[in-house]
């Protein structure tokens, strides 16, 4: 690779660059790999895309629009199809790891190695309309913030759209033919590793705890991961008044002149930042009296008639309240966007109540902060737990948690940490391991175990602290067989089934 060549790449930072024959390897052929990969085609670059897993449906398309594809397995093969490519730039999908052997040989031997974010940064000038970037990372509540926001700007009269993590690679956002007002960017820590630095018109980090210390290899690493959203902010540092880490983040941070840091919180806020007062969500960030005055939003009642009222998703309002008013939503815009919205499904969902059991699917939780937050608003709980912990100690949980505990059922691959912790932690409660691996079986088995344990009065949650994807294809098809064994038992009452997908 030679300097010049690399000059060459590090230059490209417009739509209107001249990208045509740059040899190009993409790493990955899920839904990031694919964009990138019809991207730079449309941009007229060479792109090989090299993958471990066969997917037939996009290498036909990859077929079609021209782009050369290698799907080899283990890492020598692919690593010795990138060397004979000898590419000038990599990119590469999120889930590859930071040391992965593949980005390590081409950084080692000075390729430009980019993640799919820092190429929609440089490629957001499609249009005349560039889209603001409004960035959000955390532990948990990415998602509903995310979609929250774009709500609120939406409401506010600005073609505005979710991306990024959430689901719709940024590319997809970024190449769309009208443009955008502003992109509401959902960053994972996989994708802010990678990152170099961009502008965000506003950020935010909404908390922080230990979350794939694996793949980052600890937990000053991951921090250090999700700290860069704040970089290059030019309107406002949006941090959590309740994690100190979040605040430090945002003092450390380079931003541009003239940046504000607001906080949110479920206490009464500061002046510069968003609160609860006597019941009532307000923003003390933005009124121009803001010593003695606030605007108000919404208030708690209201939130609890349309099920947003746990304090997790007030807390994420408040954050995507604090984003939008940033970038010139009014207060009664907000409002109106709350209260139309429904959080997705997994997230604390009420499945069923049969025979005074209530029973719960929080797939989505797939770390322990996020079972935290939704074991602590119940009282006597059947917990169905487990599947890939991510490195993750989940001692403290356990521990925190035993005295809510009526009983536990264990799945996943690594069950043998979490038999442990519980019988450290609570010894005496009923344990149940469902050894099976198929994801068909492990759900029927957990649910039949759950139901011999609990009694009128108690809840059975999954909430499983781990990722799913030991056993199933994501934590919504872990969710959904949950959701289906549970309607299996019959006799009670159970929540309408009709946004489920055929289940196989
Ligand atoms: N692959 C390898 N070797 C590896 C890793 C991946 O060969 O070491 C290949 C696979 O064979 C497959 C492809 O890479 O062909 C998949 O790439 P990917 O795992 O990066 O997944 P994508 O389909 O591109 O989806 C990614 C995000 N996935 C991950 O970060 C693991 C999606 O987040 C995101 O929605 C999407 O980009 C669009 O930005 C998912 C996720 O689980 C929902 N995120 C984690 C989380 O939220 O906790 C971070």
């Amino acid at each position: 690779m030679t300097a010049d060549a690399r000059e060459r790449v590090l230059a490209l930072t417009s739509w209107h660059h001249d990208w045509s024959g740059v040899r190009v390897a993409v790493l990955g052929l899920g839904v990031t790999g694919f964009s990138v990969a019809d991207t730079l085609v449309e941009l007229g670059a060479r792109v090989r895309v090299i993958s471990g897993r066969p997917d037939p449906d996009r290498e036909r398309l990859l077929d079609v629009i021209g782009a050369e594809r290698a799907t080899l397995d283990g890492d020598d093969a692919q690593l010795e199809d990138l060397r004979a490519f000898n590419p000038e730039l990599v990119v590469v999908s999120p889930g590859y790891r930071p040391d992965h052997p593949l980005t390590t040989w081409a950084a080692d031997r000075g390729t430009v190695v980019w993640g799919d974010i820092e190429l929609g940064w440089r490629l957001r000038d499609k249009t005349d309309r560039i889209a603001d970037w409004i960035c959000i990372t955390g532990t948990n509540g990415k998602t509903t913030t995310t979609q929250l926001t774009a709500h609120m700007l939406v409401a506010g009269g600005l073609r505005a759209t979710p991306a990024g993590n959430i689901g719709t690679p940024i590319l997809d956002a970024v190449r769309d033919p009208e443009g955008y007002d502003a992109i509401v960017v959902e960053l994972s820590s996989f994708q802010l590793e990678r990152l170099g630095v961009i502008s965000p018109y506003a950020s935010v980090c909404l908390n922080i705890a230990d979350d794939h210390l694996d793949w980052h290899g600890g937990a000053e690493a991951y921090r250090a991961a999700k700290a860069k959203v704040y970089a290059g902010t030019q309107v406002a540092c949006v941090y959590n008044r309740a994690d100190r880490a979040t605040e430090q983040m945002v003092e450390e941070a380079e931003v541009v002149e003239g940046a504000r840091a607001i906080s949110f919180g479920l206490d009464v806020p500061p002046p510069s930042g968003f609160g609860i007062v006597e019941g009532l969500l307000v923003d003390r960030g933005f009124h121009a009296e803001r010593r003695d005055n606030a605007f108000e939003l919404v208030s708690l009642e209201e939130l609890r008639n349309r099920g947003l009222g746990a304090p997790h998703i007030v807390q994420d309002i408040l954050a995507a309240a604090a984003l939008a008013r940033a970038r010139g939503v009014e207060p009664a815009e907000i409002a109106a966007a709350v209260l139309a919205f429904t959080p997705d499904p997994h997230r604390s969902e009420h499945v069923a109540t049969i025979e005074g059991v209530t029973w719960i699917d929080d797939s989505k939780a797939t770390n322990a902060h996020a079972a935290n937050a939704s074991l602590q608003a119940l009282e006597r709980v059947v917990w169905v737990v487990g599947g890939l912990l991510k490195g993750v100690n989940i001692d403290d949980l356990v521990r925190t948690h035993a005295r809510r505990l009526r009983g536990a059922v264990v799945i996943g691959a690594e069950r043998a940490e979490l038999l442990a912790a519980l019988e450290r932690h609570a010894p005496g409660v009923p344990v149940s391991e469902i050894a099976h691996a198929d994801a068909g079986a492990v759900m029927s088995a957990a649910v039949t175990a759950a139901r011999r344990i609990a009694g009128p009065g108690d809840t059975v949650l999954l909430s499983p602290a781990a990722a799913s994807m030991d056993q199933f294809s994501d934590y919504a098809d872990r969710g959904r067989r949950f959701q289906h064994a549970v309607r299996g038992l019959g006799g009670g009452e159970t929540d309408d089934e009709s946004a489920d997908g055929d289940l196989g």
